[in-house]
């Protein structure tokens, strides 16, 4: 079976939003496009408690964009975004979001940040969206969504490593940091992750 997995196409991160990414809302066309084509459509969300580690107005005199260390893991501060419930977490009103299946919430734990949506950034949580997939017969999966270097990157790691065939559809993406992203589409074909 195949699925098609949406990452963090959230209000918060389209233009407009705190963490806004710039044509962030060009993929949503070819997202609505090639939904018909999946027996399985899941979303993630990224879903912050006020209190998050990763918002910079937790950390008095840090600011937007430094690093700091949070239980020995790096930890960039980003401005507040997608907090539970709010309307910068929703879904933007131009995604088919009717024809989602299962939304996977992730970043919901305030102490640790969480880029994949199969584990935090310690590895310590599953979010369970292995197991979904698994109960599913899901074995090979399509990703889209934002963005390229940070949610992306990471959930298709690993993708990979809990062993679905993982695709990243080029087209339905997006970058923060144009270099950062080279390095990250990179680093996916190496561990085998097809770029369509
Ligand atoms: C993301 C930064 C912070 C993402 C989430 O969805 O790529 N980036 N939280
Ligand atoms: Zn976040």
């Amino acid at each position: 079976m195949k699925a098609l997995i949406i990452i963090d196409v959230q209000n918060d991160f389209l233009p407009g939003g705190s963490l806004e990414v710039k044509d962030g809302d060009k993929i949503i066309t070819l997202i609505n496009k090639i939904m018909d084509n999946y027996g399985h459509i899941i979303a993630t969300k990224d879903w912050h408690p006020l209190n998050h580690v990763s918002f910079a107005s937790n950390h008095p005199g840090k600011n937007i964009g430094d690093v700091v260390k949070v239980n020995n893991l790096d930890q960039i501060l980003w401005p507040e975004h997608c907090i539970q419930k709010s309307k910068g977490s929703d879904f933007p009103l131009n995604l088919d979001f009717k024809a989602i299946n299962k939304i996977i919430y992730k970043g919901t734990n305030s102490q640790i940040d969480s880029y994949s949506g199969f584990y935090d950034n310690g590895k310590i949580r599953s979010t369970g969206l292995s197991n979904y997939l698994k109960v599913n017969n899901v074995t090979s999966i399509d990703y889209v969504g934002l963005v390229t270097e940070y949610c992306v990157k990471f959930t298709v790691f690993d993708s990979i490593e809990e062993g679905f065939k993982s695709r990243v559809i080029l087209k339905g993406i997006q970058v923060i940091n144009l270099e950062e992203s080279k390095k990250a589409l990179k680093e996916m074909k190496s561990k085998g992750i097809d770029l369509l």
